[in-house]
């Protein structure tokens, strides 16, 4: 993962993250093991697809989700983090908000830390600084019970890279090194379609934070606004997006549709 980040740095590459939900509402009924083997196999599809990072979450954030505990999203996990490791060397992602399950997924083979919640939690970043891994802060407003209640914002992209760069400071202070944090403005945490509009046409301000900078535009509810499209009709306006972002400087892409994701981003890569 580090190396990822290093070329990200040094060359101006770009990597896909695809994503793994292992939340009961993304997965049928059924025995654990074919759960977790199904969830095994869609990682390796990625890989295959050209993601060079699979993000693993057990937590549904989405709006109005309500919260899991601990046991539960560790019994989600750690099966599919242990099954993966197992099968491949791809840079697992853990996808939580909870001290406790980033401490179990890296022990059981993630090599880094996704947090909607930017390690705020208690905890959250003694558990990073100590076991060295890399971690993307994402930036929310309020929380995914509430969150698209009523967001407010004076200047949605300064106000998020203030936050943001405030996030990694206090990540540093708590012995993160900089080399191992991304940021991301988290589209969708507690933002209008207009506030996520501008934070697309504002990324190349965000860029110019001393980090890389992650998107996670898939499939989201502002397509559903702007298009009038259903989830899964989502993926070209998901795949122009990235490409926008690429244009202005982000290098990493949380996605489902990755082959369709990654054609983009070479095309993209070919002429800059
Ligand atoms: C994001 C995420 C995002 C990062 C989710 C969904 C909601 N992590 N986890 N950035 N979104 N870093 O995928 O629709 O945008 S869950």
């Amino acid at each position: 993962m580090l190396s990822i980040l290093e070329d990200i740095k040094r060359t101006g590459s770009w990597a896909v993250m695809g994503i793994l939900n292992v939340t009961p509402d993304s997965f049928s009924d059924g025995g654990r093991y074919d759960r977790c083997d199904a969830a095994v196999e869609h990682a390796l599809s990625m890989q295959a697809a050209g993601a060079r990072i699979i993000d693993i979450g057990g937590e549904s954030t989405r709006p109005g989700a309500e919260p899991v505990t601990v046991q539960h999203e560790l019994k989600r996990v750690v099966p599919v983090i242990e099954a993966l490791r197992r099968q491949s060397d791809i840079a697992i992602s853990i996808d939580s908000m909870k001290p406790e399950v980033m401490q179990a997924a890296i022990d059981a083979g993630a090599d880094m830390v996704n947090d909607v919640n930017a390690l705020q939690a208690q905890g959250a970043v003694e558990v990073c600084a100590r076991a060295g891994v890399p971690v993307c802060l994402m930036h929310k407003q309020g929380t995914p019970q509430t969150m698209q209640d009523d967001p407010q914002y004076r200047d949605v992209v300064e106000e998020v890279a203030v936050f943001l760069q405030q996030a990694a400071d206090r990540c540093i202070e708590g012995g993160i090194a900089a080399d191992r944090i991304m940021v991301d403005p988290g589209f969708g945490f507690g933002k209008t379609l207009e506030n996520n509009l501008s934070l697309l046409k504002g990324t190349d301000r965000l860029c110019r934070l001393p980090y890389p900078v992650l998107v996670g535009v898939s499939r989201k509810s502002m397509f559903g606004m702007l298009l009038g499209r259903e989830v899964d009709d989502r993926m070209v306006a998901s795949v122009t997006a990235a490409v926008i972002a690429y244009q202005k400087g982000a290098r990493l892409f949380r996605v489902h549709d990755v082959a369709e994701t990654c054609d983009a981003l070479k095309v993209c890569a070919a002429v800059s």
